[in-house]
């Protein structure tokens, strides 16, 4: 059943591109999945020893673990939350969603901003037909490195902003448009893929804890624009329907059970096997 201000959020997301869901998930229910994400993030990161300022420009906006669900069975709770991936396919006005990818966004104390962008130029689904939830672990602030959105942006063509190269001329215009939402744990902050977004630097003793999991309408079809292991770790031609283990129906969840992950490829790429040797995708941890 949908919640009492339930209408009001749907139009609030539709104008803003971005909205606020107030004490989604019971917070005695997160702290513990919460715990979960923090015990994943150190496996991966393990063998990733280097200070903040020998990492680039973007590993200094956040640690970045993906795919957390496939090898911490524990975060599944959250990755299928039904709170959160109805309310996804709520406010997308989809019959059911399926998960894009999770990750845990891991702010360090003295992290900095995360670079204004938006997401749907780094992935190839055509329909605009996607969302992310922003769940933080910990309460964030515009100390702590709080996400600020753009309103209205997401009616915006999509433009493709490279923050993997550090380049951050279209920070402080962003910044200036910004709406910065502070949010408690239990709360979960979504945008739309079109929405620019960023996030302030951590100026706090303690690390900013954030984990996403972005969805999308069940039926969109791969676009041709990039690469990206969420479609071709199972081949997904350019045109098909996005589905496959990598990215499996979320809500309603079939059976009522979480899904079971797919392998990922053996591959000598150079990208993938960087990315796993960091912690980024599962695979060495
Ligand atoms: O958590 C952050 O600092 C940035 C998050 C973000 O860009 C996203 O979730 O799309």
């Amino acid at each position: 059943m949908m919640r009492d201000d339930g209408a009001a959020l749907i139009e609030a997301y539709r104008s803003d591109g971005f909205v606020a869901v107030r004490g989604l998930i019971d917070p005695a229910e997160l702290a513990p999945l919460a715990t979960e994400v923090d015990a994943a993030v150190a496996r991966r990161k393990a063998r990733d020893t280097r200070s903040l300022t020998e990492k680039s420009r973007y590993e200094q906006s956040f640690v970045q673990c993906q795919y957390m669900w496939e090898d911490s069975p524990g975060i599944r709770p959250l990755t299928f939350h039904e709170n959160v991936c109805r309310m996804a396919a709520e406010l997308i006005g989809a019959g059911a969603v399926r998960l894009w990818h999770d990750q845990a966004l891991y702010k360090e104390v003295g992290g900095k901003s995360t670079q204004a962008h938006q997401d749907h130029p780094y992935w190839p689904i055509t329909e605009d037909a996607t969302i992310t939830a922003w769940i933080p672990l910990v309460e964030v602030d515009r100390v702590t490195g709080c996400m600020g959105y753009v309103p209205g942006s997401h009616h915006d063509a999509r433009q493709f902003v490279d923050i993997f190269a550090g380049d951050d001329s279209n920070g402080p215009q962003v910044e200036d448009q910004a709406v910065f939402v502070p949010a408690r744990p239990g709360d979960v902050l979504f945008h739309h893929g079109r929405t620019m977004h960023m996030a302030l630097p951590n100026q706090s003793g303690i690390t900013r804890r954030a984990y996403t999991a972005i969805y999308f309408a069940d039926g969109c079809t791969r676009g041709g624009e990039r690469a990206h292991p969420s479609v071709d770790r199972t081949g997904i031609p350019i045109g098909a329907a996005i589905d496959g283990p990598a990215t499996p129906i979320a809500w309603p969840l079939p059976g009522g059970a979480f899904p079971e992950p797919g392998p990922w490829p053996d591959t000598s790429d150079e990208r993938f096997q960087r990315s796993a040797a960091l912690g980024i995708i599962p695979g060495m941890a």
